[in-house]
């Protein structure tokens, strides 16, 4: 093999470690597609460095991480209501969030970066009104995944 050649073939070998960032796409609805108010897909799967975005496709919704459901050390994040909101995440782990307005009617959603390293911490946060429930089928659904 050419030097040239050797390289190139250690270029290509190298690709996925500079691979680009991601950003995926998470729509803040009033009908998602269990009939309520909801976040599609609920849950996202991403690796650091990746961006989510939260498209403002209803109006009247937020994304805001709830406390307690993100990895020791990671920033909170909030968006306006009725406004897109972009977040990068950079350290591993389960990301719990909710809409503040419908948070109790289970307008709630996960960002796992990486792999669930806090999943234990996130699912004992005691939880309102129907986000218990649908934080029990989005757990249910990580778990079986
Ligand atoms: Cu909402």
């Amino acid at each position: 093999m050419s030097r040239m050649i050797r390289a190139l073939a250690l270029c290509a070998a190298m690709m996925p470690l500079a691979a680009q960032a991601a950003t995926v796409e998470v729509k803040m609805l009033s009908h998602a597609a269990n009939g309520g108010r909801g976040f599609e897909p609920a849950i996202v799967h991403i690796q650091p460095g990746d961006t989510v975005h939260f498209i403002a496709s209803d109006p009247g919704h937020n994304a805001q991480s709830i406390t307690g459901m993100i990895p020791d050390g990671a920033t909170p994040f909030a968006g306006q209501m009725g406004h897109d909101l972009s977040v990068t995440f950079s350290k591993p782990g389960l990301y719990g969030y909710k809409c503040l307005p419908h948070y109790f009617l289970g307008m709630v959603g996960m960002v796992v970066v990486d792999k669930p390293v806090n999943e234990a911490a996130a699912k004992a946060v005691s939880q309102p009104g129907a986000a218990k429930i649908r934080f029990d089928q989005l757990f249910a659904q990580l778990d079986h995944s």
